[in-house]
């Protein structure tokens, strides 16, 4: 069986405001094609479908182009929810897709047995069990209670991962004895799995949330065939092992993601074998970062102009002095190019506003968390308490994200 596993579209993303229409017709165009060509049976999308809980109505009637276009190309195709997405919206027109062969599990379902699916081929008999877990939020992990600490809160929530994933697994093999036949058995997850290096643009407080930011990949069941996972953006073997990967998403999402190649995985899945092949996706539109005094910036910028390039670029100006001129100055030179300049920052006000130096490669971009951090190290908190109080932090900010169906 093929199966094409990718994750992380977010689709009705926006860089700084700018709108990547082009960007995601042409991944549509390059995504069929594969299908076509690899002659795929499986099109897997890890989680994070919309980059936002309520999309807008041109990023749902793309998810439908995307998917109608896929089952004439592919017999299954499955979707699960990530946490970008509100499961009620995945969810809903979840009956009537699955006439349609597209079976999307955009959240927790009550009975575990709802997650596990028994795709078949056209003649009816079975060729795949595949566990399809979307992300797992607090309340489907664990129920609170007064007065609990923070370590009691973490082995609760792992404790509900491992038992679910247990309860999936189980489930899948209760359907193989069934059967008596050797399924292989692939699972999903959208999830953050200790030690993976992230590509700096899934957002902070999205990989901090609920202390479900670290995974370790031994708690999950060792009997799954392949771990399809979504959450981080960067492409990755888990543990250099071959039948667990992040697919990463297929368009950068940001200036530091844009440094990564993307790809989506192929593999081929039988009882007794998985080979993995990585399909790059082509870069449709550049993202370049460009830092340094402003001569280093003014001759890589012409360098630029003069070659035609039309990237889309992040500039950081880290001179000695602040230039408040700094925008004309780019200005003047962009003016007559196909350069299109996002971002604009003036390193040494962010340093001042900080009193403090931060490698820019920590992905840092006055995010709040990281502000909020910066405070609690500035007042002297406790090293303890920083930890809880950050982890409350953080909480505040992702509930101020969810969607109003997702408030509990
Ligand atoms: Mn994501």
């Amino acid at each position: 069986m093929i199966i094409l596993h990718t994750s992380d579209w977010h689709i009705g993303h926006t860089l700084y405001g700018r709108q990547r229409h082009e960007e995601y017709e042409a991944l549509l165009r390059w995504l069929l094609q594969v299908l076509q060509e690899e002659q795929v049976d499986l099109l897997l999308i890890a989680g994070d479908i919309f980059d936002s809980p309520l999309p807008g109505t041109r990023a749902l009637s793309y998810y439908y182009r995307l998917l109608a276009a896929s089952v004439r190309y592919c017999r299954h195709v499955v979707v699960i929810g990530g946490n970008h997405d509100s499961p009620a919206l995945l969810d809903g027109p979840a009956a009537l897709l699955q006439e349609l062969r597209v079976h999307v599990i955009g959240g927790k379902r009550a009975d575990v047995a709802d997650e596990v699916l028994l795709l078949r081929r056209p003649d009816g008999t079975p060729e795949l069990l595949l566990a399809a877990v979307p992300f797992l939020r607090e309340r489907d992990l664990r129920t609170p209670s007064p007065g609990e600490s923070a370590e009691e809160k973490e082995q609760q929530l792992l404790q509900g991962l491992q038992n679910h994933y247990q309860a999936v697994v189980a489930q899948a093999k209760q359907i193989r004895e069934q059967w008596q036949q050797p399924l292989p058995l692939l699972v999903t997850g959208h999830l953050f799995i200790s030690g993976c290096p992230v590509s700096g643009d899934e957002g902070m407080r999205d990989l901090y949330v609920g202390n479900l930011g670290q995974i370790p990949v031994a708690l999950l069941p060792e009997e799954i065939d392949y771990l399809a996972l979504g959450h981080l953006h960067r492409a990755q073997k888990v543990q250099g092992s071959e039948r667990i990967r992040y697919s990463g998403s297929p368009l950068p999402l940001g200036f530091a993601d844009g440094k990564h190649p993307k790809s989506m995985t192929l593999l081929s899945l039988e009882p007794t074998a998985c080979n993995c092949r990585l399909l790059p996706v082509p870069c449709w539109q550049t993202l370049q970062t460009i830092r340094g005094s402003w001569s280093e910036i003014e001759s890589r910028l012409q360098q630029l102009r003069l070659a035609g390039s039309s990237a889309w670029l992040e500039i950081i100006h880290e001179g000695k002095e602040i230039l408040g001129n700094l925008r004309e100055r780019i200005e003047a030179i962009t003016a007559s190019s196909t350069l299109q300049v996002l971002r604009i920052k003036e390193q040494r006000l962010i340093e001042q506003a900080l009193h403090q130096q931060y490698d820019e490669d920590d992905g840092y971009d006055l995010d709040p968390l990281q502000v909020f951090q910066h405070c609690l190290q500035q007042h002297g908190i406790e090293t303890e308490q920083q930890i809880l109080l950050q982890q409350a932090f953080a909480e505040i900010l992702h509930s101020l994200d969810l969607p109003a169906d997702e408030e509990s």
